[in-house]
Protein backbone atom coordinates (compact mmCIF):
# COMPACT_ATOMS: atom_id res chain seq x y z
CA UNK A 1 0.00 0.00 0.00
CA UNK A 2 2.16 2.76 -1.37
CA UNK A 3 1.44 6.87 -0.91
CA UNK A 4 3.54 9.10 -2.73
CA UNK A 5 1.26 11.25 -4.37
CA UNK A 6 2.41 14.87 -4.68
CA UNK A 7 5.90 13.93 -2.36
CA UNK A 8 9.31 12.89 -3.68
CA UNK A 9 12.59 12.36 -1.97
CA UNK A 10 12.97 9.41 0.40
CA UNK A 11 10.54 7.23 1.73
CA UNK A 12 9.62 5.23 4.88
CA UNK A 13 8.53 1.58 4.71
CA UNK A 14 6.26 0.79 7.72
CA UNK A 15 5.55 -2.34 8.36
CA UNK A 16 3.22 -3.91 10.60
CA UNK A 17 2.98 -7.28 11.93
CA UNK A 18 -0.63 -8.32 11.12
CA UNK A 19 -3.81 -7.02 8.84
CA UNK A 20 -5.35 -5.85 13.17
CA UNK A 21 -2.76 -3.26 13.35
CA UNK A 22 -3.48 -1.31 10.11
CA UNK A 23 -5.65 1.47 11.58
CA UNK A 24 -2.09 2.36 13.71
CA UNK A 25 -0.13 1.96 10.02
CA UNK A 26 -2.71 4.75 8.70
CA UNK A 27 -1.87 7.11 11.22
CA UNK A 28 1.39 6.51 10.86
CA UNK A 29 1.07 7.03 6.83
CA UNK A 30 -1.08 10.41 7.34
CA UNK A 31 1.44 11.59 9.29
CA UNK A 32 4.04 10.80 6.94
CA UNK A 33 1.47 12.08 4.17
CA UNK A 34 0.74 15.79 5.95
CA UNK A 35 4.64 15.90 5.60
CA UNK A 36 4.85 15.06 1.86
CA UNK A 37 6.62 11.96 3.16
CA UNK A 38 6.00 9.12 0.54
CA UNK A 39 5.49 5.93 2.54
CA UNK A 40 4.07 1.99 1.68
CA UNK A 41 2.50 -0.21 4.31
CA UNK A 42 3.56 -3.74 4.11
CA UNK A 43 1.98 -6.07 6.34
CA UNK A 44 4.84 -8.28 7.43
CA UNK A 45 5.93 -11.27 10.60
CA UNK A 46 8.11 -11.71 12.02
CA UNK A 47 6.96 -15.09 13.04
CA UNK A 48 4.33 -15.54 10.54
CA UNK A 49 6.10 -14.70 7.63
CA UNK A 50 10.00 -14.99 8.46
CA UNK A 51 11.56 -15.48 4.96
CA UNK A 52 9.35 -12.56 3.16
CA UNK A 53 10.14 -10.09 6.09
CA UNK A 54 14.06 -10.60 5.87
CA UNK A 55 13.39 -10.45 2.37
CA UNK A 56 11.71 -7.19 2.39
CA UNK A 57 13.94 -5.16 4.74
CA UNK A 58 16.82 -6.17 3.24
CA UNK A 59 15.94 -4.88 -0.29
CA UNK A 60 14.46 -1.77 1.50
CA UNK A 61 17.94 0.28 0.77
CA UNK A 62 18.07 -0.66 -2.57
CA UNK A 63 13.83 -0.12 -3.17
CA UNK A 64 14.66 3.46 -2.08
CA UNK A 65 13.38 3.53 1.45
CA UNK A 66 15.99 5.80 4.15
CA UNK A 67 14.01 4.74 7.27
CA UNK A 68 11.86 1.95 9.05
CA UNK A 69 8.81 1.88 10.77
CA UNK A 70 7.88 -1.10 12.44
CA UNK A 71 4.44 -1.84 14.30
CA UNK A 72 3.69 -5.24 16.42
CA UNK A 73 2.14 -6.41 19.30
CA UNK A 74 2.57 -9.08 21.74
CA UNK A 75 6.49 -10.33 21.64
CA UNK A 76 7.28 -7.81 19.44
CA UNK A 77 9.92 -9.03 17.59
CA UNK A 78 9.65 -7.27 14.17
CA UNK A 79 11.10 -4.32 14.78
CA UNK A 80 14.59 -5.82 16.25
CA UNK A 81 14.23 -8.77 13.18
CA UNK A 82 14.16 -5.67 10.81
CA UNK A 83 17.23 -3.86 12.65
CA UNK A 84 18.94 -7.42 12.09
CA UNK A 85 18.82 -6.82 8.23
CA UNK A 86 19.41 -3.62 7.46
CA UNK A 87 21.53 -0.50 8.60
CA UNK A 88 18.63 1.73 8.10
CA UNK A 89 17.12 3.36 11.04
CA UNK A 90 14.29 1.18 12.52
CA UNK A 91 11.95 2.45 14.72
CA UNK A 92 9.86 0.32 16.98
CA UNK A 93 6.31 1.08 17.75
CA UNK A 94 4.88 -1.16 20.31
CA UNK A 95 1.30 -2.09 20.15
CA UNK A 96 -1.14 -1.61 23.40
CA UNK A 97 -2.71 -4.75 22.55
CA UNK A 98 -3.55 -8.33 24.31
CA UNK A 99 -3.07 -9.37 28.29
CA UNK A 100 -0.54 -7.49 28.86
CA UNK A 101 -1.95 -4.28 27.05
CA UNK A 102 1.40 -3.90 25.27
CA UNK A 103 3.87 -3.81 28.20
CA UNK A 104 5.68 -7.06 26.47
CA UNK A 105 5.40 -5.17 23.21
CA UNK A 106 7.53 -2.15 24.81
CA UNK A 107 9.99 -4.25 26.65
CA UNK A 108 10.66 -6.41 23.55
CA UNK A 109 10.65 -3.25 21.38
CA UNK A 110 13.11 -1.15 23.81
CA UNK A 111 15.23 -3.27 25.06
CA UNK A 112 17.07 -4.35 22.36
CA UNK A 113 21.02 -5.77 22.51
CA UNK A 114 23.86 -3.76 22.00
CA UNK A 115 24.60 -3.72 18.58
CA UNK A 116 21.12 -3.64 16.85
CA UNK A 117 19.62 -0.54 17.89
CA UNK A 118 15.66 -0.13 17.62
CA UNK A 119 14.54 3.71 18.66
CA UNK A 120 11.11 2.65 20.32
CA UNK A 121 8.14 5.19 20.62
CA UNK A 122 5.93 4.89 23.23
CA UNK A 123 3.15 2.64 23.24
CA UNK A 124 0.67 3.00 19.85
CA UNK A 125 2.86 6.25 19.27
CA UNK A 126 2.33 5.52 15.37
CA UNK A 127 1.96 9.30 14.72
CA UNK A 128 5.16 10.36 16.50
CA UNK A 129 7.49 7.20 14.29
CA UNK A 130 6.77 9.00 11.57
CA UNK A 131 7.51 12.43 13.23
CA UNK A 132 11.07 10.92 14.23
CA UNK A 133 11.47 9.36 10.80
CA UNK A 134 10.80 12.83 9.29
CA UNK A 135 13.09 13.97 11.57
CA UNK A 136 15.72 11.76 10.18
CA UNK A 137 15.56 12.59 6.63
CA UNK A 138 14.78 15.99 7.19
CA UNK A 139 18.68 16.10 8.18
CA UNK A 140 18.98 16.34 4.96
CA UNK A 141 16.26 18.19 3.27
CA UNK A 142 15.93 21.63 4.09
CA UNK A 143 12.24 21.73 3.29
CA UNK A 144 11.19 18.84 4.99
CA UNK A 145 12.92 20.98 8.26
CA UNK A 146 10.81 23.84 6.91
CA UNK A 147 7.33 21.76 7.29
CA UNK A 148 8.37 20.55 10.81
CA UNK A 149 9.02 23.72 11.98
CA UNK A 150 5.89 24.86 10.85
CA UNK A 151 3.75 21.94 12.23
CA UNK A 152 5.38 22.73 15.33
CA UNK A 153 4.45 26.12 15.13
CA UNK A 154 1.19 25.28 14.61
CA UNK A 155 1.11 22.76 17.65
CA UNK A 156 2.46 25.77 19.85
CA UNK A 157 -0.22 28.52 18.60
CA UNK A 158 -2.79 25.96 20.45
CA UNK A 159 -1.39 27.18 23.79
CA UNK A 160 -1.83 30.94 22.86
CA UNK A 161 -4.01 32.51 25.48
CA UNK A 162 -6.48 33.58 22.68
CA UNK A 163 -6.69 30.06 21.73
CA UNK A 164 -7.40 28.76 25.09
CA UNK A 165 -9.64 31.43 26.07
CA UNK A 166 -11.89 30.07 23.03
CA UNK A 167 -11.42 26.65 23.73
CA UNK A 168 -12.80 26.97 27.54
CA UNK A 169 -15.63 28.94 26.26
CA UNK A 170 -16.51 25.93 23.47
CA UNK A 171 -15.94 23.60 26.45
CA UNK A 172 -17.88 25.36 28.80
CA UNK A 173 -21.27 25.60 25.98
CA UNK A 174 -20.71 21.57 24.84
CA UNK A 175 -20.83 21.43 28.82
CA UNK A 176 -24.04 23.38 29.18
CA UNK A 177 -25.93 21.90 26.21
CA UNK A 178 -25.44 17.88 27.77
CA UNK A 179 -27.38 19.43 30.72
CA UNK A 180 -29.65 20.19 28.57
CA UNK A 181 -29.12 23.99 29.88
P1 LIG B 1 -3.32 -11.01 15.28
O1 LIG B 1 -4.38 -10.02 15.64
O2 LIG B 1 -3.14 -11.17 13.78
O3 LIG B 1 -3.47 -12.34 15.97
O4 LIG B 1 -1.92 -10.40 15.76
C1 LIG B 1 0.92 -8.24 15.64
O5 LIG B 1 1.66 -7.03 15.51
C2 LIG B 1 -0.39 -8.08 16.37
O6 LIG B 1 -0.43 -6.88 17.14
C3 LIG B 1 -1.69 -10.12 17.12
C4 LIG B 1 -0.44 -9.32 17.28
O7 LIG B 1 0.70 -10.10 16.93
C5 LIG B 1 1.67 -9.22 16.51
N1 LIG B 1 2.79 -9.78 15.77
C6 LIG B 1 4.07 -9.57 16.13
C7 LIG B 1 4.85 -10.09 15.07
N2 LIG B 1 4.03 -10.62 14.17
C8 LIG B 1 2.77 -10.42 14.59
N3 LIG B 1 4.53 -9.01 17.23
C9 LIG B 1 6.32 -9.99 14.99
O8 LIG B 1 6.88 -10.40 13.98
O9 LIG B 1 6.94 -9.45 15.93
Amino acid sequence: MSSSEGSSGPAVLILAGSPSDLDLALDCQETLEELGIPSTIRILSAHRTPDATVEAVKNAEKDGYRVLIALAGLAAHLAGVAAAHTLLPVIGVPLAVGALNGVDALLASAQMPPGTPVATVGLNGARNAALLAARILATAQPELREALARRAERDRARYEPEAIRSEIESRREARRKSRGE
